[in-house]
């Protein structure tokens, strides 16, 4: 610098003031001590101002209004087939049904014959099967494979319910998919009954549908049951009257039942002589159609945002 600096005016005075007459000494010595003190004083003064105007520049341009509402998080919902699947769960939870999965490859022998379906029984139309390249085996086309590992896995008394995904080869239209979900429920005991299964049942559609609603069973056929029913409940739209939702029956089908059939039993490794069980199976989408008013299987998968959050 200039003045301050090694090379400096004042430095070379002070510097100078050993070659002074020793008269002059003191009085130059001050005079210029008393000048450096002052322009460092300046310095460090001109200092001060200009830190303080940049940081009133900068509180001014880079100032937060902490009083500006904050931008809205959009928030995410279940999809309403897991939501109405959850559902089904707690209602089955209230009577001790656990929830078990498993894989969704199987293999023939436990998606068909321990259900009591041949290789050659033509039940086995009911079920379009997709294979995979792997012999013997199958992407599972209900959860009921499930049922005979728990029986397998587990002594009774059994309560188990089988929620998953399953798979049909099926022409896809506004009421079939070729992936689907199935809640399937297991009850294996001694001394269980029919009459438990209507109890459990109707109080399953008095927590899902209203507690108003009448049911019904009917005769119905599945292999791996003896006997067979399908479950009704009263048409939810015109309330049993009558009208194009229910056919002009009055009754809608909520699910497929029946007492678990004595090879079936045994198949699980459970002794049909001491044991009895009774099983029901139903398609997620379908209760969710019932209970949201849906009409076409579809809407669940096209992921249009206008459908999905009608259900938030
Ligand atoms: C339907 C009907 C049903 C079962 C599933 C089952 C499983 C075992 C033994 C006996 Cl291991 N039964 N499952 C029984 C009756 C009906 O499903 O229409 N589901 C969508």
């Amino acid at each position: 610098m200039e003045i301050l600096g090694k090379k400096g005016s004042l430095t070379a005075v002070l510097r100078g003031i050993g070659g002074l007459p020793a008269d002059d000494r003191p009085r130059v010595g001050a005079v210029a001590n008393q000048v450096r003190t002052s322009i460092e004083a300046a310095l460090v003064a001109r200092g001060a101002t200009l830190r303080a105007a940049e940081l009133a520049d900068r509180l001014a341009t880079e100032a937060i209004d902490v009083t500006t509402p904050g931008r809205p998080v959009g928030r995410g919902a279940l999809h309403p087939i897991i939501e109405t699947m959850g559902r089904i769960e707690e209602i089955f939870g209230r009577f001790g049904f656990i929830v078990h999965e498993g894989p969704e490859v199987e293999d023939d022998l436990t998606n068909f014959q321990m259900l009591n379906i041949a290789p050659d029984h033509p039940a086995r139309d009911l079920w379009d099967t997709l294979y995979v390249d792997v012999p013997g085996h199958l992407l599972r086309t209900h959860t009921s494979p499930l049922q005979i590992r728990v029986m397998q896995a587990y002594r009774p008394p059994i309560r188990a319910l089988l929620p998953g995904r399953v798979f049909r080869y099926e022409a896809v239209d506004a009421s079939h998919a070729s992936e689907f979900f199935q809640v399937e429920g297991l009850m294996v005991d001694e001394g269980t009954t029919m009459g438990d299964l209507r109890g459990l049942l109707d109080e399953f559609s008095r927590a899902m549908f209203g507690r108003d609603k009448r049911t019904r069973f009917r005769p119905g056929y599945y292999p791996f049951t003896e006997p067979s029913v399908a479950f009704d409940v009263e048409c939810l739209v015109c309330g049993g009257s009558g009208c194009p939702a229910c056919s002009r029956t009055g009754w809608m089908t909520i699910l497929g039942a029946g007492m678990v059939h004595p090879v079936v039993l045994q198949y699980g490794g459970l002794d049909p002589e001491r044991y009895q069980g009774f099983a029901f199976g139903m398609g997620v989408e379908r209760i969710a159609n019932l209970s949201h008013g849906v009409a076409d299987l579809r809407l669940y998968t096209e992921n249009d945002l206008r459908f999905l959050e009608q259900f938030r």
